[in-house]
C-alpha cells in the first residue's frame, strides 16, 4: 500500500507557483510523485516504499517553506 500524503499549500496565486511548489517537493528524498491543485490549496505527495511519514512530512513543510510558501499536514 503506498497512499498519498496530503497538505494545505498556502500563498499559491499562479501556475507558475504550482509549477515552483512541485519542483520543490519533488527534489525531497522519499517523494515518489506530487501532484499540486492550486484551486484547492493542495497537494498530494506519493511517497517512495518505506519511508518514515513522519519524517517526511516534516521535510516537505520545510521545502515549501523555504520556497516562500506554506505547507501544513492534513491529517
Ligand atoms: Mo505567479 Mo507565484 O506570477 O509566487 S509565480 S504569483
Amino acid at each position: 500500500e503506498n497512499k498519498g500524503i496530503d497538505f494545505v499549500i498556502r500563498g499559491m496565486t499562479c501556475a507558475s507557483c504550482v509549477r515552483r511548489v512541485e519542483k520543490v517537493i519533488k527534489r525531497v528524498a522519499g517523494v515518489e510523485d506530487v501532484n499540486v491543485n492550486l484551486t484547492l490549496e493542495q497537494a498530494r505527495v506519493i511517497p517512495k516504499p518505506a519511508i518514515q511519514q513522519q519524517n517526511l512530512i516534516a521535510e516537505i513543510e520545510t521545502a515549501v517553506t523555504k520556497a516562500g510558501y506554506h505547507a501544513e499536514w492534513l491529517d
